[in-house]
């Protein structure tokens, strides 16, 4: 194993809670364990209650959107409980040059569709089709767990210690988008991606973690609690985020404050779930909260996963350039110069990343 992460002392992924190996055959039953741990630990799980998904075209915009390039469709989604309903949108864009297209799911901070820093005519360019939703349309970026689908989950607003948080939350609402988008024709269903910057970077990983019909994960600076490795963190660390952010995640996790060493996981594992998928994790080098030094481990270290699955892990560099692309394996990494942000030389790589593992 490589010195940084036996430095690390990472827990073993590749052993059984019995204690024995892990092989190819046995992966799926240790992915159920490694899952488990992360709901009961990190994300939550979120209550089992019965639902029906109703969705449909609001708008389609087939000859203007992007001067013809492209079309868009507003897709309205009602989620309907026992306890009641909640409606959020999706922005579909398509290019009209590849039917039936690959498309990535991605949740967005604002309430509008984020197409002044999103760079859709080029994503079009690409190939690429790009579904947005608002997180805030889903439920608040706060403790409120009466707002919007986390209502429909706590009706009374109140969690218990391993009860999913925001990110589950959101996470889960990219199913339902899932869901809308796998009867859509020209939606090609073998090339669905999930992609998210920062709490949306850890979003999009629990996506694709809970969900196997993600073909593609991308998690974009998604730093603690996303790609990069909490022990030694050289950025932002447990008892930051759950400080400032407890709502994100299991009420659970905020007992690894400071003791990261007692995680029974570390982020590896996250990314584990999503072996043998195509995996990408790119970062800013400017981006220190986010350690991007950490987030390359957490790439280094889910390679033994990929590589026990027959698939290659990420590239092994003794030191990360500022500006650098490992797109060999299936695991891709890339890093550039630069501060926490969703640019577009990301996308560009990202494409690139994808086009070539899909
Ligand atoms: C920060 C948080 C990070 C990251 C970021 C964001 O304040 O500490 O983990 O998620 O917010 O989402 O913009």
């Amino acid at each position: 194993m490589d010195d940084r992460l036996m430095n690390r002392h990472l827990p073993d992924m590749l052993a059984m809670k019995d204690g024995r190996r892990v092989t190819a055959n046995s992966w799926p039953e240790r992915r159920r364990e490694v899952a488990e741990i992360l709901c009961n630990e990190l994300n939550g799980i979120l209550p089992d209650v019965p639902y029906a998904l109703d969705w449909n075209v609001e708008k389609t915009e087939d000859h203007f959107f992007m001067g013809g390039k492209g079309c868009l469709r507003v897709i309205r989604l009602t989620v309907r409980t026992q306890h009641g309903e909640h409606t959020f949108r999706a922005y579909l864009c398509l290019p009209k040059a590849v039917n039936p297209a690959p498309v990535f799911v991605m949740a967005s901070f604002g309430r509008m569709m984020p197409v002044d820093t999103i760079p859709v005519e080029e994503i079009l360019d690409e190939g690429f089709g790009l579904c947005m939703y608002a997180c805030p349309e889903v439920t608040s970026d706060d403790g409120d767990f009466s707002s919007g689908l986390a209502g429909l989950f706590y009706p009374d607003g109140e969690r218990t210690e391993h009860d999913g948080g925001k990110i589950a939350i959101w996470a889960w609402a990219a199913s339902r988008i899932a869901d809308a988008l796998l009867t859509m024709p020209d939606v090609d269903p073998g090339k669905l991606m999930v992609v998210g910057h920062s709490r949306l970077g850890k979003t999009a990983l629990w996506a694709g973690a809970m969900d196997t019909r993600f073909q593609g994960v991308v998690s974009v600076q998604s730093g603690c609690a996303g790609a990069s490795l909490a022990r030694y963190s050289a950025g932002e660390r447990v008892g930051n985020i759950t400080g400032n952010f407890p709502f994100w995640f299991a009420k659970a996790y905020a007992q690894y404050t400071d003791r990261e060493s007692a995680m029974p996981f570390d982020q590896h594992y996250l990314l584990a779930l999503i072996a043998p998928r195509p995996l990408y994790v790119t970062s800013a080098a400017g981006d220190l909260w986010a350690d991007p030094l950490g987030e390359y481990l957490g790439c280094l270290a889910v390679s033994e996963v990929y590589e026990l699955l027959g698939k290659k892990g990420v590239r092994n560099e003794d030191s990360i350039a500022d500006d650098c692309v490992l797109h060999d394996g299936d695991v891709g990494y890339s890093r550039r110069p630069g501060n926490h942000f969703f640019s577009r030389m990301d996308w560009q790589r990202i494409c690139a990343f994808m086009r070539e593992k899909l």
